[in-house]
């Protein structure tokens, strides 16, 4: 556990309508916003904050901001291709890797000037990780999958720096175009916590038929400011032990992956890291379900609504899911 200036607060998101995503107000500064639309845009700043632009929605109508807030004021700033707003306690860095023939070594080169920046501005812990590329199944010119050439170059980079197997929740997902997209949230530091699920060999140690180098997530991060907690629960799917379940059906591919989510934060697995009291499915927002196929939309729109919060952030994506066989994946946040 890592533990050493305890924050102010923590950093909340809301999901918005993508027109409403710059909105603020006197105590609401923006941190940083991630626009899921029917076209993507390389991070820049915008109003003094960083703002990425994700191809996921399937048409203009349907998509959203998912907009990070802070009770302070933000400065931004761009270091190379990365643009960020920190404020303080807290750092949104969003970044961009333009398709290419060698995601290996785009991808270590993006990381170094990731963790390079984070060293420089002086918040070094990251506790949410989020990647979205397109081609994510495809193979490349060497003939191995895109998402495995990412997991090559991203676990090279933690290697030499010894962060191998202390990386906090993540998602990796596909996007419709637009190469590889990374956004993180960092800290001066805090309360830390990265969670295993007892269900689920960690993605460390993945056996290498998955690919060369085995994936680095926690399945869920706890972080703590100086008052209650949060759970970042990392994109979850049908996995048990190292394999996926329920090839081709996506009602029970769909129960198992919420099922490893309520476990991942239930009172059994918190228990065990000392940070009872446990969660339930309805206590989970900010919420994204990740669809392969379009045409499983509504089925997995019926299945999650007996388990979510009414009131929950939720929004539906179609997107490719890093194994082919995996048709859902939903991730969230523990308030
Ligand atoms: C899995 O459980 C599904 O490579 O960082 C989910 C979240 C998945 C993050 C990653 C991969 C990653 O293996 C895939």
């Amino acid at each position: 556990m890592k533990s050493t200036l305890l924050p102010a607060y923590a950093p909340v998101s809301t999901f918005r309508s993508p027109g409403d995503a710059h909105r603020t107000t006197p105590e609401q500064h923006t941190l940083g916003v991630v626009t899921f639309t029917d076209g993507w845009a390389r991070p820049r700043l915008r109003d003094g904050h960083p703002e990425v632009g994700l191809h996921l929605a399937g048409s203009s109508g349907d998509g959203f901001a998912e907009v990070w807030i802070s009770p302070r004021p933000v400065t931004g700033g761009e270091f190379g291709d990365i643009t960020y707003g920190h404020d303080g306690e807290y750092v949104f860095c969003a970044t961009h890797i333009p398709e290419t023939a060698d995601y290996p070594t785009a991808t270590e080169t993006a990381y170094s000037a990731l963790l390079e920046l984070l060293t420089s501005l002086g918040y070094p812990q990251i506790f949410r990780i989020w990647h979205y590329m397109s081609d994510i199944n495809a193979d490349s010119p060497r003939g191995m999958e895109v998402y495995r050439e990412f997991c090559v170059g991203r676990a090279k980079v933690l290697e030499r720096h010894g962060m191998s197997h202390d990386m906090p929740a993540a998602t990796v997902i596909g996007a419709h175009g637009g190469g590889i997209f990374l956004y993180l949230l960092a800290c001066r530091g805090g309360t830390q916590v990265n969670i295993e699920n007892p269900r689920q060999v960690p993605a460390y140690h993945y056996p290498s038929k998955y690919g060369p180098k085995s994936p680095n997530f926690a399945r869920a991060t706890y972080f703590a400011p100086d008052g209650p907690g949060r759970i970042f629960v990392s994109g979850t799917a049908a996995i048990l032990g190292h394999q996926t379940m329920h090839h081709g059906d996506v009602e029970r591919q769909c129960r198992l992956a919420l099922g490893n989510i309520a476990q991942v934060i239930g009172t059994g697995t918190l228990s065990a890291y000392d940070l009872e009291p446990g969660h339930g499915l309805a206590d989970l927002d900010q919420i994204k379900v990740y669809v392969r196929r379009t045409e499983d939309m509504d089925r997995v729109r019926r299945i999650c609504r007996e388990y979510f919060a009414p009131t929950a952030d939720i929004v539906f994506l179609n997107a490719d899911i890093c194994r082919s066989d995996l048709l859902v994946e939903i991730e969230g946040i523990v308030a």
